[in-house]
């Protein structure tokens, strides 16, 4: 779609815009606005590690250091997206801190379906897509001491008011709120709804529950043909599962099952001659 200004007149983000009305009993009950910052990561942990409490958001309206995983940069041109980080504080052992990405991830899936009506799903294991392309981005960070998940960070890059394609350095493969609607879309209102949204599965999680159903029902990629990408190797098989931390169950044409924690996920598929191939 052919949309070179997107920008909306009046679209503020404030501390105040964000918490007016919020109705929420935890996330964003304190809220620390940037009109620039490094990466609202960052802010974030360093308000963690100050010692401020389980919620509290930091919004920007820019970021110079935006980043995804393993050093990727997170791009977003000014005042254009939803760009805020939560500092999360609840009783997990390090190795179940990827719930707390499955909770964010969900909400924030739930919020864009919500909001906007547009079929959002998650690629595993931090990705939002509408119709197969890449609108939002989660990277939780954990605050471990000893043996103690002191606190998770999570980071979500939401884009909303901008022209995917008129942005250099942002791949073919992403879409924003405003290139799947045709219009525009109220930030505020976008991340009121998300904080909302989250918190629901937030609290569920600190009760105990697990969030593995629902997380599962909205993949993407659930009984797919899938290529993951991890730190060691490529797998290859059909996703069949994802267990109570998130992992990704893949099963391979041998029949054996692989169990994967972290790593990159592509639709794939067999051509006529049984081979595999990317779409
Ligand atoms: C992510 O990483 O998708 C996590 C992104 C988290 C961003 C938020 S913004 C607020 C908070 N503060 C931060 O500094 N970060 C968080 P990953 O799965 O590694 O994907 C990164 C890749 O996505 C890049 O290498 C690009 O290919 C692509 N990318 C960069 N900007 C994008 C955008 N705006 N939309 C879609 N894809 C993008």
């Amino acid at each position: 779609m052919a949309m070179t200004n997107v920008e909306m007149t009046n679209d503020k983000i404030s501390a105040a815009i964000i918490q007016e009305d919020l109705r929420t009993r935890i996330l964003g009950r304190r809220v620390v606005y940037y009109e620039r910052i490094g990466s609202t990561n960052d802010a974030a942990r360093q308000l963690a590690d100050a010692g401020k409490p389980d919620g509290t958001l930091v919004i920007a309206d820019e970021q110079s250091a935006g980043r995804g995983r393993l050093g990727r940069a997170w791009i977003a041109p000014a005042r254009s997206s939803l760009l805020m980080s939560l500092v999360l504080r609840l009783d997990l052992r390090p190795a179940q801190a990827s719930r707390v990405t499955m909770a964010v991830t969900l909400g924030a899936c739930d919020a864009i379906r919500a909001e906007t009506g547009l079929p959002a799903q998650i690629k595993w294991p931090n990705d939002l897509l509408v119709r197969g392309k890449k609108c939002a981005g989660i990277l939780a960070e954990s605050g471990i001491v000893g043996e103690k998940l002191e606190y998770v960070i999570v980071g979500i890059g939401v884009n909303v008011n901008f022209a995917v394609a008129s942005v250099a350095d942002i791949p073919p493969d992403a879409t924003s709120i405003a290139d799947e609607l045709g219009r525009s879309f109220p930030r505020a209102q976008l991340a009121q709804a998300i904080l909302r949204a989250i918190e629901v599965y937030y609290l569920r999680l600190c009760a105990g529950q697990n969030l593995r159903d629902e997380y599962k029902h909205r993949l993407a990629t659930l009984d797919q043909f899938v290529q993951a990408q991890t730190a060691q190797q490529i797998v290859e098989g059909i996703a069949v599962d994802v267990d109570e931390n998130g992992a990704l169950v893949l099963q391979r044409a041998n029949g054996s099952i692989v169990q994967l924690l972290a790593g990159d996920v592509t639709l794939s598929h067999r051509d006529s001659e049984g081979t595999l191939g990317n779409s």
